[in-house]
């Protein structure tokens, strides 16, 4: 059977990075058969990064490609009815998340505002964690953003950012339904993996703030949340 390898839990969700969460949701609204293990470490993942499967002996790391992997293996159907501009659509909206994500992670491990409400929530849900591997994840996350460029914004920089992001995305969603129509398409996993990270999550950062006054957004995200977790 498939294995998932992502990171760990948090708030209800079954990953707390939402390229894990992303891959879920995608295998749940698939109905693909897969069992799940929560990593701390990417050391051994392809290119160094979570999410990852294994899948009859092969590793397949990035999101997309995993997400590639499985419709061609079980031939699904998922996006098989998009126009060639709905899938233009897709990919513009899938390098926006890789944007948002920035934006997203930096709100949790550099800004000061509300690191400590994500360190304590994540020692809540995992006592055994040590307060030093957050400590030297945290160190670790501020090279990477400065390497990226998002750690040298001021926070209102960063998260103008995020919250123009979500702003079309709004401006995308229908009020009710999914991004291209009734049903959900893999484009919709990948939003809810960034979405539900944001609303599910009990820190009150401007994203979240933004998230929760656009009510499309939040049916989205409520939606496919109820898909996948069948509540
Ligand atoms: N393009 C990848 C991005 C995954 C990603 O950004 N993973 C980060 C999340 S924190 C990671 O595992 N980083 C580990 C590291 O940088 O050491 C995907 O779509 O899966």
């Amino acid at each position: 059977m498939l294995t998932l390898f992502s990171w760990p839990e948090l708030f209800g969700l079954a990953d707390n990075n939402p390229y894990g969460l992303k891959v879920h949701a995608f295998l749940k609204l698939c109905r693909v058969p897969f069992r799940q293990e929560h990593l701390m470490d990417a050391s051994q993942a392809p290119h160094g990064q979570l999410p990852y499967i294994a899948d009859g002996g092969r590793i397949i790391g990035d999101s997309d490609a995993i997400i590639a992997h499985v419709i061609a293996r079980d031939g699904l159907g998922i996006d098989a009815g998009l126009t060639s501009a709905q899938r233009d659509t897709d990919h513009l909206v899938r390098r926006m998340l890789d944007d948002l994500y920035w934006v997203m992670s930096y709100s949790r491990w550099q800004d000061d505002r509300f690191w400590p409400a994500f360190r304590d929530a994540f020692r809540y849900f995992h006592p055994a964690v040590a307060p030093e591997v957050l400590e030297a994840a945290r160190a670790y996350n501020f090279k990477r953003y400065h390497a990226q460029g998002i750690g040298r914004l001021a926070p209102d920089e960063a998260f103008a950012r995020g919250i123009a992001d979500l702003d079309v995305l709004s401006h995308l969603l229908p009020e009710a339904g999914f991004l291209f129509g009734p049903l959900p398409c893999s484009a919709d996993a990948g939003l809810y993996g960034f979405l539900a990270n944001i609303h599910f999550f009990d820190i009150d950062t401007p994203l979240k703030r933004c998230l929760e006054a656009r009510p499309n957004l939040v049916a989205h995200c409520r939606a496919i949340h109820a898909l996948v977790t069948g509540g």
